[in-house]
């Protein structure tokens, strides 16, 4: 493993890690102590797999890796041998394919899908007449309404123009805020999911951004630029809120997902930091922060964090702030080279 550490440049069996991960997410999908252990067992080799140096040639090589059992040897041998897993088709079942479909519903995750599913749910013509009797929430009723239009990816030009929109909205109620776009849309994708903008205020006059986005959300809705809200922060007055919606840019365009964060001023570094993703990138800084002792999150990178194990990991000691008003400050802190938003995958 040593060696592994030291190689340099593209995994040298990134095809096969492909195929072992879509059979790992299927079982992952899947009910039943099987399916776990087949994902656990998949995820643990796809592990060993990464930093392993060399083209794997046999199964008796894969076989010898630590993490990788025989049954997953012989998989890896099919990747190599034809490129394909036929494994991945069988898996494919009606009730997996079905799930996937309704997941693509906002605000159905894996275990309403699941419970719809066994209600006799197989289409979306079923959920629009409630088969079995399911029952949809105000946010999934409207996730279904728009469920073309949010599972279309936005054009990057169209997510420049709603977002110039909201700006000068933004500014016209506060010429000091603090506005950007984030999400892929700042790490320059051609196109992107959704919109993610970032609020804050620089506060050397005593202001905040308090109150901002409540006023915000009712300019937007006034002039139809936001049209549904599907999730509203508790209390609009904290300083630290998470919006999700809906939002178009003109009566004849698609709606678009949409969603605001905004945080206290001294966060913005840690904040621009996680909110530019991409999540693959996040975990691995997350990851680095740990190992040197410290805690990252989207309010700052912390020492002293205490958590306790045997109740998920929930904090006992919040630890004191070292870094989070700037990216940079926190990449030269964890040792990281700065990468711009563009090269942050993985
Ligand atoms: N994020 C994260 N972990 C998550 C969700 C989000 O670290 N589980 C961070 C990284 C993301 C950013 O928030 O880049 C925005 O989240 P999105 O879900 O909007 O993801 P992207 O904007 O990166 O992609 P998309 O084009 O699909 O919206
Ligand atoms: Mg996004
Ligand atoms: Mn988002």
């Amino acid at each position: 493993d040593k060696h592994a550490r030291q190689r340099r440049g593209p995994c040298p069996n990134l095809d096969v890690i492909a195929k072992l991960q879509e059979l790992q997410e299927i079982h992952a999908a899947k009910p039943g102590n099987d399916n776990h252990w087949r994902g656990v067992v998949l995820a643990k080799a796809i592990g060993a797999l990464r930093t392993y140096p060399t083209r794997i040639k046999s199964e008796e090589e894969a076989v010898a890796i630590f993490g990788i059992g025989p049954k997953t040897a012989q998989k890896i041998m099919e990747v190599i041998k034809t490129g394909n897993l036929r494994r991945i088709e069988c898996e494919k079942t009606e009730d997996f394919l079905v799930c996937k479909m309704l997941e693509k519903i906002y605000g159905v995750g894996r275990n309403i899908a699941r419970m719809w599913y066994n209600s006799g749910v197989r289409t979306l013509e079923d959920v629009a007449s409630r088969k079995g009797g399911i029952e949809l929430s105000i946010a999934q009723e409207i996730g279904f309404k728009y469920f073309d239009d949010i599972n279309s990816r936005i054009p990057r030009a169209e997510v420049q123009e709603i977002y110039n929109l909201i700006e000068a909205e933004a500014l016209r109620l506060d010429p000091k805020l603090f506005i950007r776009v984030m999400g892929s849309f700042r790490r320059g994708k051609a196109d992107c999911g959704d919109i993610d903008v970032l609020i804050t205020r620089p506060t050397n006059d005593g202001k905040t951004h308090r109150g901002i986005l409540r006023r915000l959300l009712s300019e937007l809705h006034k002039r139809g630029i936001v049209t549904d809200d599907l999730c509203l922060p508790k209390d609009f007055e904290d300083l630290e809120l998470v919006y999700r919606g809906l939002c178009r840019r003109d009566a004849q365009s698609r709606r678009r997902r949409i969603d605001f964060l905004t945080v206290p001023w001294t966060s913005r570094g840690a904040a621009l930091l996680y909110y530019t993703g991409d999540d693959i990138f996040n975990r691995s800084m997350r990851l680095k922060a740990r190992k040197m002792g410290y805690s990252l999150n989207q309010r700052g990178l912390f020492v002293g964090v205490v958590r306790d194990p045997s109740d998920w990991g929930r904090k006992l000691c919040a630890g004191k702030l070292i870094a989070s008003e700037s990216e940079e400050e926190i990449f030269r802190i964890l040792g990281v080279p700065w990468q711009e938003p563009h090269e942050r995958i993985r």
